[in-house]
């Protein structure tokens, strides 16, 4: 995806100029993905611009650096601060921001204790992750042949930079072979979730998403969605699902920070339901845009203004 940079990156407590924000090419996180990160949505609102649950975002930073056994030097209060200023600095409206810590350079070699822990938080323009269209139409995936790195090797839970490199050759996979985007089976050959987001099926009325000891990462969004869907009336549950009952579903739709819903019409060249995106995942997309924008009081408490 083309970046549209912006003006000022947040390093270690100071903006400064975008391109120089670097690191150096001995960084321990570079050789061993020993880092972690966030992907956060900052909206245009009658308030202005406003981080969509932001505390939550920077709490999973440090949930995420805990896994990996690093402290992140400043507290989620500190980096939500940081994330307010970088938006404002930098003149953004609507915005995503990549807040990122990772072990940087001391010694050589796999053990990153006692190492430096950089951080830093970038913003900039971003729009529809999977296109426009895609939003509108649904988009076309298939399941990828890579399955997600088994629970007992990694964190899934972990929104761990190295964890990435699975999502990588998944995404690449389906680019490859012509479609959108990719699912993911876990090593019990039940649905996890995509290269970047998570998935949630409708069938007979019901939702259901896979639960999160599927492997999954536990998205915000999806959390977000569950809840809107709940007060919409619908019945959601955790459930593990096969790759044959993708097949079955009347309907299916992916969440995510980048991804926000989007609708899915083909999963494995299947048609899914009408081919079109159905009503269930249509309501809760135009519910969830409507919330993140500030349009729903009943959530207003998830949206934290810039000022
Ligand atoms: N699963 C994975 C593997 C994942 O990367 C994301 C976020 C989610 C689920 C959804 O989580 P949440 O954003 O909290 O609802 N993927 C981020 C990064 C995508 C990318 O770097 O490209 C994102 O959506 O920001």
């Amino acid at each position: 995806m083309a970046l549209q940079p912006s003006e000022k990156i947040w390093k270690n407590g100071q903006l400064i100029p975008w391109k120089d924000a670097t690191v150096h090419v001995l960084t321990h996180g570079l050789h061993y993905g020993t880092g972690a990160f966030e992907g956060i949505r900052c909206y245009g609102t009658d308030k202005g611009p406003a981080v969509f649950r932001l505390k939550d975002h920077m709490v999973r930073l440090h949930s995420s650096a805990k896994a990996i056994q690093m402290r992140i030097p400043f507290t989620a209060d500190q980096l939500c601060e940081a994330t307010k200023e970088t938006v404002r600095t930098n003149k953004l409206d609507s915005c995503y921001i990549r807040p990122i810590a990772f072990f940087g350079v001391s010694g050589i070699g796999v053990n990153p204790i006692g190492y430096p822990v950089e951080t830093f938080i970038v913003a900039f323009p971003m729009g529809a992750y999977l296109g426009d269209e895609g939003m509108k139409k649904g988009i076309r995936v298939h399941t990828a042949s890579w399955h997600r790195a088994p629970v007992g090797s990694v964190p899934a839970t972990a929104k761990i930079c190295g964890d990435y490199l699975n999502s990588a050759l998944a995404v690449m996979e389906a680019k490859m072979n012509g479609f959108d985007e990719t699912v993911m089976l876990n090593d019990l050959h039940m649905v996890a979730e995509g290269s970047g987001e998570n998935i949630f099926m409708v069938k007979d009325g019901k939702i259901l998403t896979p639960p999160v000891n599927a492997g999954i990462l536990p998205g915000i969004t999806r959390a977000s969605v569950m809840t809107v869907a709940k007060d919409l009336g619908y019945e959601v549950v955790e459930q593990n699902f096969s790759r044959g009952e993708l097949f079955l579903a009347d309907e299916l739709f992916f969440t995510g920070t980048a991804a926000e819903v989007t609708p899915i019409r083909e999963v494995d060249r299947r048609q899914v339901g009408e081919g079109v995106p159905g009503p269930v995942t249509k309501s809760i997309q135009s519910t969830y845009l409507d919330v993140v924008k500030g349009k729903v009081a009943k959530y207003s408490d998830w949206l934290d203004p810039v000022g």
